[in-house]
């Protein structure tokens, strides 16, 4: 049977993974831009939503395809909203995700209860169409950082997040899970009827 297909316009494996699960039941297939000649991205800002809708424009653009963008983030309340759309460059370049997630740690060595950790990973997906076509949708997954890591599924600050009304993090509650109540999830849900235009999409 054919299927949809996009372009994730993303570099995090993570991320792609993910992209791939939660379209399955949409009969979409999500192509990796591994293996083709490099896009040109513009620096990223500020904002979740320029940053997504520039990403997926770039390439729907530069492949004439659909393409699917993500922009988030991580905003802790302790941190005034921090790093918010600059998570993956918390820290300064040259760390990575260990990295980032030790530094975060530390900054909140000052603010040990539980109540005073509270955070929520934030998600904007752009879905641009070969003529231009532009669709955006946002979700958010509250919860709170915890004092230490834990469990060694998905990425990013996965393995300090705790999503509100979960005893463990993200890393130890799995893909199954994350799937369900994550902020890409959520995003993804207010995007399905934009995904299902894609031709060979499932309605
Ligand atoms: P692309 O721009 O290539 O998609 P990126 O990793 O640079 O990849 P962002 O600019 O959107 O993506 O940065 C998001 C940051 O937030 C990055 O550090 C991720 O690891 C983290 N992050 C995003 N979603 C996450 C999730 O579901 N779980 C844990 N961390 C996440």
């Amino acid at each position: 049977m054919a299927r949809g297909r996009v372009f994730a316009a993303t570099s995090n494996p993570g991320k792609l993974e993910e992209f791939r699960s939660l379209l399955a039941e949409l009969s979409i297939e999500v192509l990796s831009l591994a293996g083709r000649p490099p896009v040109t991205f513009p620096e990223e800002g500020t904002e979740y939503e320029a940053n997504a809708i520039a990403k997926a424009r770039a390439v729907a653009e530069e492949l004439g395809e659909w393409a699917l963008a993500d922009d988030s983030g991580l905003e802790v309340d302790a941190l005034g909203g921090a790093p918010g759309p600059l998570s993956a460059r918390y820290g300064g370049p040259g760390l990575d995700d260990s990295g980032r997630v030790a530094r975060l740690l530390a900054a909140l060595e000052e603010f040990p209860q539980a109540l005073e950790r509270g955070a929520r990973f934030v998600c904007v997906v752009a879905l641009v169409g070969p003529g231009g076509e532009q669709t955006i949708a946002r979700g958010e997954c509250s919860g709170q950082i915890l004092n230490g890591v834990r469990g060694d599924e998905g990425f990013g600050y996965d393995p300090v997040f705790q999503p509100q009304g979960f005893d463990g993090s993200m890393a130890e509650l799995g893909p199954e899970v994350k799937d369900q109540i994550s902020h890409r999830a959520r995003a993804f849900a207010q995007l399905e009827a934009a995904l299902a235009e894609i031709p060979g999409a499932s309605g």
